[in-house]
Parts: structure tokens; sequence; C-alpha cells
């Protein structure tokens, strides 16, 4: 429905400032690697690729010790990487098309959220994660930024902000985001879901209530009448590490392969999806080639869901 143009525009952001682990900076390589674009093709899309962070050294910017700003961790290099894509996504979305950004860490959910609320600002965000991703920079216990793009998109703890996030506009409303797979969420985390009463499903949720029954209460929190778009924000460490090994944390006890591409059929099959971010794919942290094809292949498969590959 967000699609005037019929066109994915895919958005590379192979960058990993947002956590310590090298390796999640080459998720998009694998992900085109592995016929992401001729899997979208055959659906029916046109493809355009945008590679925004392609003139940078991150290399060189990672190993500046001296990117730090209270306890967070590299706050420059994460600010001006994301910056340049919220520039790619929100191009894409005044265009017309539908943003997919391949990943990299979480942390580039900053760019394509804000991005996507630029165009569409009554959008709602589906945020599948085994983890809140909500950590303020006080309460952060590792100052890994990628633990902490919800709190900058709803504009928590300004004083905080370091300058190079300041860009980041708060737009994110606190009946606009659901979660679904939480299962390791930091006790502060807890609390500040808590107090602004956001909607999380964890996997006790899941569990308890199925797959499909928590869908549809996330969406109807965050989408009662089912007419504002979808930002599908997409952790693969969501679904269980035995079908997603490849990931910089992955939680045991997780969702399964078919329950983690259920909600993306699902977010198909309301014809609202406007953007999508696949994340935290890091072929460095396969034990084997065997894990490599099984991570790469869950993130191409949560695109095709996403973009209607099982409708019928
Ligand atoms: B991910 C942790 N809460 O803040 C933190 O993979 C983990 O984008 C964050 O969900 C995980 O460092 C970030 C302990
Ligand atoms: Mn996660
Ligand atoms: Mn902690
Ligand atoms: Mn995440």
């Amino acid at each position: 429905k967000y699609a005037a143009t019929k066109n994915l525009s895919l958005v590379l952001a192979p960058f990993s400032g947002g956590q310590g682990k090298g390796g999640v900076e080459d998720g998009p390589e694998y992900l085109l690697e592995h016929g992401i674009e001729k899997h979208l093709k055959s659906l029916g899309w046109s493809t355009t690729i945008s590679d925004p962070l392609k003139d940078d050294d991150l290399a060189a910017q990672k190993s500046d010790l001296s990117d730090v700003s209270g306890k967070c961790k590299r706050p420059k290099m994460v600010g001006q990487a994301t910056k340049k894509i919220y520039a790619a996504v929100k191009e894409a979305a005044h265009k017309g098309d539908i943003p997919v950004t391949l990943g990299g860490d979480h942390s580039i959910a900053m760019g394509t959220i804000a991005g996507t609320l630029d165009k569409h600002p009554d959008a709602c965000v589906l945020w599948i994660d085994a983890h809140g991703d909500i950590n303020t920079p006080s309460t952060s216990d590792s100052g890994n930024i990628h633990g902490m793009p919800v709190s900058f998109l709803m504009g928590m703890e300004p004083e905080a902000c370091p300058p190079d996030l300041k860009w980041v506009p708060n737009c994110i409303a606190a009946n606009k985001i659901a979660y679904i797979g939480l299962r390791d969420v930091d006790a502060e985390e807890k609390k500040i879901l808590k107090d602004h009463n956001i909607s999380a499903f964890s996997m006790y949720h899941v569990d308890k209530y199925g797959i499909s029954k928590v869908v549809e209460m996330a969406l109807d929190k965050i989408n009662p009448n089912r007419d504002c778009p979808i930002h599908l924000s997409y952790d693969v460490d969501a679904i269980d590490p035995l079908y997603v090994p490849a990931t910089g944390t992955p939680v045991r006890g997780g969702l399964t392969l078919r329950e983690g591409l259920f909600i993306a059929e699902e977010v198909a099959e309301t014809g609202l999806l406007c953007a999508l971010d696949v994340v935290e794919v890091n072929p460095a942290l396969a034990a084997h080639d065997v894990h490599v094809l099984d991570t790469v292949s869950a993130g191409v498969s949560i695109a095709k869901c996403a973009l209607g590959e099982t409708l019928l």
C-alpha cells in the first residue's frame, strides 16, 4: 500500500560501530551474495541499491578510542553513519519506494526509523528482538549504542544525549511501538518499558498465547484500526540461535524459524508495511559454514516473507 512505485530501495548499512564485535558490517554483502535482490524481484518488486556509507572509512573510525561520550561508545561514529542512513531511507520513502535496510548492528534503526517517520508521521514500529534496545546512556551497562536506539528515538534523557546523536528526532510515541520476542531485557529497561506503558511481548507470551495471537495483540495496541503504516525492525537474534547462530548477542529460548517468519508474513498480510530493517547478521561469529548459511538464509527469508512471498 505504501509502495507508490513497487520499488524496493535496498539500503546497505555495513555498520558495526554500535557494538564491539567485528563481522556484522559484512551482513549486507552476505545477504546480497545469497541472492536477496533476485528473490525479492521474483516477488514482483523492482529494486535499486543505495549505499550511503560507501565513502566512509569505518574501520579507522571504529579504532578511534577517543570517540566516547559519558558511557556511550563511538557516539560520533554512530551519529554520523546513522544520519547518512537516515538521509537514504528518507529519500527512498519520499520517492514512494519501500526502504529495506540491510544491517549492520541495530543502532542503524535510529536512521531508518527517523527516515520512515519523516515520510509517514503516523507510522508504528514493530520491533522484533530478544532485547529491548531501550537502554539510555545512563542505564546502559555495556555502553554499546545498539542497545539504546529506541531510547534515542523516544527522546529520553536529552541532557545525556551525545552531541553527534542530537540530530535523532524524538519520533516514536510510546503507544506506537510494540516488541515481540523479548527474553533478555535489562532490569532498568524493564522499568522503562513499564513506566512508559510500552507493549512488550516476551517469549513467555509467545508460549502462552501462540505467535498468531501475539502478533494480533501487538498490532491491536499500536495499530488498532489497521490503518497506519508499519515499520518492521527485525533483529535476527529474536529467532532462536538453533536457527540463527551467527549473531552478536544470541540468547537461547527464542522464536522458532517458523514463528519468526510468521511475524513477517502477518505484516505482509496487512498490506501496511512501509519499511523493513534486517539487522545483526554477523557471519564472522559462525562456528562453521552451515551456521553462516542458516543465518543468512533466515535473513533473506524474513525479507521475502515481509514482502509477500507466502501470500497466496
Ligand atoms: B541488540 C544489552 N541490553 O544494552 C546492552 O542486539 C544488549 O541490537 C543489547 O538487540 C543488544 O548492551 C542489542 C545487554
Ligand atoms: Mn537483539
Ligand atoms: Mn546489563
Ligand atoms: Mn536489537
